[in-house]
């Protein structure tokens, strides 16, 4: 996941929205308390779609994911143009370094906590020891400032013909969807998702799932076209790597992930990489309310003990919405 976001394109509480996210970013690289930074997200989340700007704490207490705490944040922010608490925390070198390593891909809170406790607090000092890092963490390091530049749509556009027109010359039969913010229809996006699926292959097949060369074989293709880089990590469902325009050199590197799955399960994951993932909790707790379960495999039943059944036959988006009894959300409707 990409670590920060701007709510909306145009948006009129942006600087209390980067408030709410530093604040978030915070609690979940170093206090470690994702209910705060997931209650920071969702509050950053309504203030940036908000059509109107926000002119007190007590207004924004009126909004869905707004509470008392953060209204008087809201509000202190409002009337003195900052935050003490925020202050504080960014006089912490600490707190500046482990923010700062986990933004290189691959590094987590906890791996960026170490680093920082032996002294590395800079992305110099990060590349002198290269050895402490693995090899996912290493791509990020190298391609730091290109992962950090978002992705326009024009190019997106782009990169989702060659991805098409590569993978079905090889073989029509794939089923491809780019998801992500690309598929909520966001004007900018941190990174390419890319879901492919086969007629050929369904989950019945345990043993072909381990030795399914469907999306082997896709990312050769890929390789030798020069739109894949470097690789992250090559399984046989799921590729992360680096790709770039294969005929422009001057555009950054751009990651990208691609997953293969069974075509039974194709639409759970359609709609789970869809997100956004603020969506994704909300529908899914909403499905255990109407006792169901549901996840990126799969819509299932469940029983008075809780005990999950088979799985739904789910042949679209529509009908996991519909077997939910919910309306239809088109993708750009799902941007929570
Ligand atoms: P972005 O890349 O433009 O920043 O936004 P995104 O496309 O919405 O986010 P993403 O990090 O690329 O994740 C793609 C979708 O995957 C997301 O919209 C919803 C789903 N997803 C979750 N939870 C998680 C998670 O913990 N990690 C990842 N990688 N994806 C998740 O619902
Ligand atoms: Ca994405
Ligand atoms: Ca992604």
């Amino acid at each position: 996941m990409s670590k920060r976001k701007a709510p909306s394109d145009d948006n009129c509480n942006s600087d209390l929205c980067d408030l709410l996210t530093e604040l978030a970013n915070y609690e979940r690289n170093i206090t470690k308390n994702i209910y705060k930074a997931n209650a920071y997200r969702k509050a950053a989340s309504t203030l940036g779609h908000l059509s109107h700007r926000v002119k007190s704490g007590d207004e924004a207490k009126e909004l869905p994911g707004i509470g008392e705490k953060i209204a008087k944040k809201i509000d202190e922010f409002l009337t003195t143009g900052k935050l003490q608490k925020l202050e504080n925390i960014n006089k912490d070198e600490n707190n500046i370094a482990i923010n700062l390593l986990t933004r290189v891909s691959g590094i987590g809170p906890a791996k960026a906590k170490e680093l920082v406790d032996s002294g590395i607090k800079t992305l110099e000092e990060l590349y002198l020891h290269e050895n402490l890092l693995t090899h996912h963490q290493k791509l990020g390091l190298k391609y730091f400032a290109d992962f950090e530049k978002k992705i326009p749509r024009v190019e997106m556009e782009e990169l989702e013909q060659i991805i098409r027109e590569t993978i079905l010359k090889y073989d029509d039969k794939y089923i491809i969807s780019l998801c992500g913010s690309y598929r909520r229809a966001k004007s900018e996006s941190g990174d390419i998702d890319v879901l492919i699926t086969h007629p050929s292959f369904t989950s019945s097949d345990k043993e072909l799932k381990k030795d399914t060369k469907l999306l082997n074989n896709v990312v050769d293709r890929l390789r030798e076209i020069g739109f894949i880089k470097d690789t992250i990590s090559l399984g046989p469902m799921k590729f992360m790597g680096v790709c770039r325009h294969p005929k422009d050199e001057s555009r950054p590197f751009r990651r990208l992930d691609i997953r293969l799955c069974p075509c039974d399960q194709y639409y759970c994951a359609v709609l789970y990489f869809t997100g956004s993932d603020l969506f994704n909790q909300n529908m899914r707790a909403y499905a255990l309310e109407k006792k169901f379960t549901l996840n990126e495999y799969s819509l299932r039943r469940l029983t008075s003990e809780g005990v999950s059944g088979e799985p739904e036959p789910v042949d679209s988006e529509e009908a996991i919405f519909r077997i939910l009894g919910l309306d239809y959300k088109k993708p750009e409707e799902r941007d929570l």
